[in-house]
């Protein structure tokens, strides 16, 4: 195996925990390079299930984990990170975890921000998991923010607090919150600084000496990408770019380094958080589907919505992400329907769309336009080779591998590890 990128193709949740784990374990380092602990990703291993949501999957089997400059940190979650999955008995050290010293840093006025923000925008709300994602890549991309190489020089932190909190105090005056304790916040930061800075390093450097012993580098993404500040469901995405070369500048390696894009697919679709959805099923279909699927959040807990596979969007995502070939995820999920639909195109003011246009009120107005195909009635749940899947549902997948104009190179019909198909 030459290196991997996985990327979710679609607006996150579409199973990247168990893809990642299961190559996780033929790789020789495993790379977080972009998003923060909005990240949702469930692992089961044995009886074991793991919840992540900072720390790449690559920690619970030993694997070298790297988080990569362009993930965002809150150094306080980490500590709580590395607690709980101590206490379920992985070790965590220096020597297989490495976090990049220019990471920026998720501070709690980053998350009060969030908070305020959202809910001062009611009906208007993104819709965010509440962690400070945002503003905290706002304060990076806006030069103020504080990365995890200060806390070695916190007597050096003055003049950078001027910055931020003179941003961040006229902010909250807006929503009459009290300016930033600035005392607290840096006896906060002394108080977790040297947890952090046992694991902090230059990464790139760190990757550049692994790759040069030939080793295999997983790059794990976040989200998905439709969620991508750029080319996603704009302004309703995550703040960061989600697509496959994130992976090379989040984490200090050159774009050639990304290797296999391994576009990761759900069988339907799901999105948490507001914004547009065109093929969104709020009948008994998609509560069906939606319990099937155990579809909630694993951050937040919040229910995701659900609707049908939505064939324009992979198309567009694999496209932009030059994915080089899927993993159709649950697809177990559809098995005993009488009929499952695909969505081809849209209609949108009269006029039939091939793929989503990027002006946010026309995506809202888009209406799919399905193409229905007969279901199976036998279980798909478990199987691990072609062979064990009904006519119908290998019909499905092909039909799905055309539309997107992707080849499908894994099929998982379980959350289970060894539940995988390897087409090719
Ligand atoms: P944010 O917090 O600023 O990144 O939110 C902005 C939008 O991005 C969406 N988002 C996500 N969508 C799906 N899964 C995510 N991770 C968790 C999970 C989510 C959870 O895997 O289950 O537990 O709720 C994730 N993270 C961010 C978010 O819903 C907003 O639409
Ligand atoms: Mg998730």
């Amino acid at each position: 195996m030459a290196n991997v990128t996985v990327i979710g193709a679609q607006w996150g949740d579409e199973g990247k925990g168990k893809i990642v784990d299961w190559l996780a374990s033929r790789a020789d380092a495993v790379v977080r390079f972009q998003g923060g602990h909005n990240a949702g990703h469930t692992l089961v291993v044995g009886d074991t299930t793991y919840k992540l949501s900072l720390l790449p999957s690559g920690i619970v089997t030993g694997t070298l984990s790297i988080i990569g400059n362009g993930v965002v940190l809150d150094p306080w979650h980490l500590k709580s990170e590395i607690d709980k999955l101590e206490g379920q008995g992985v070790t965590i050290t220096a020597d297989n975890f490495a976090l990049a010293d220019n990471c920026p840093l998720i501070l709690p006025l980053h998350r009060d921000l969030d908070g305020l923000r959202e809910t001062a925008a009611g009906q208007g709300k993104i819709g965010t998991t509440g962690r400070g994602i945002g503003p905290a890549y706002e304060d990076k991309v806006g030069r103020r923010a504080i990365r995890v190489c200060d806390l070695a020089h916190l007597d050096e932190i003055e003049p950078q607090l001027d910055r931020l909190c003179a941003h961040h105090d006229a902010l909250r005056a807006g929503f009459d919150e009290a300016p930033i304790d600035r005392e607290q916040l840096v006896a906060d930061l002394k108080e977790i600084a040297p947890f952090v800075l046992q694991f902090a390093q230059p990464v790139w450097k760190r990757l550049k000496k692994v790759r040069k012993a030939g080793a295999r580098v997983l790059f794990e993404g976040a989200q998905g990408v439709l969620l991508d500040v750029d080319h996603g469901t704009y302004p309703f995405v995550t703040s960061s770019n989600t697509v496959s070369g994130t992976a090379a500048s989040g984490s200090g390696l050159g774009h050639n380094a990304t290797g296999f894009v391994l576009g990761i697919v759900k069988a339907y679709t799901t999105r948490v958080g507001s914004g547009p959805f065109p093929t969104e099923l709020t009948d008994e279909v998609g509560q069906g589907l939606g319990e099937r699927g155990h579809e909630f959040g694993v951050v937040t807990g919040r229910k995701r919505r659900v609707g049908w596979f939505d064939a324009v969007l992979v198309r567009q995502t694999c496209a932009i992400s030059g994915v080089t070939g899927i993993a159709l995820t649950k697809i177990d999920v559809l098995d005993k329907m009488d009929k499952v639909k695909i969505c081809t195109g849209y209609r949108i003011d009269g006029k039939i769309y091939d793929y989503l246009p990027s002006h946010a009120a026309s995506q809202a107005r888009c209406e799919p336009i399905y193409e229905e195909m007969e279901g199976w009635q036998e279980s798909t749940a478990g199987a691990r080779s072609w062979a064990d899947l009904p006519a119908n549902a290998i019909k499905y997948v092909q039909r799905v591998q055309e539309l997107i104009e992707t080849p499908v190179a894994l099929v998982s019909t379980s959350p289970e590890r060894e539940d995988t198909i390897l087409v090719r």
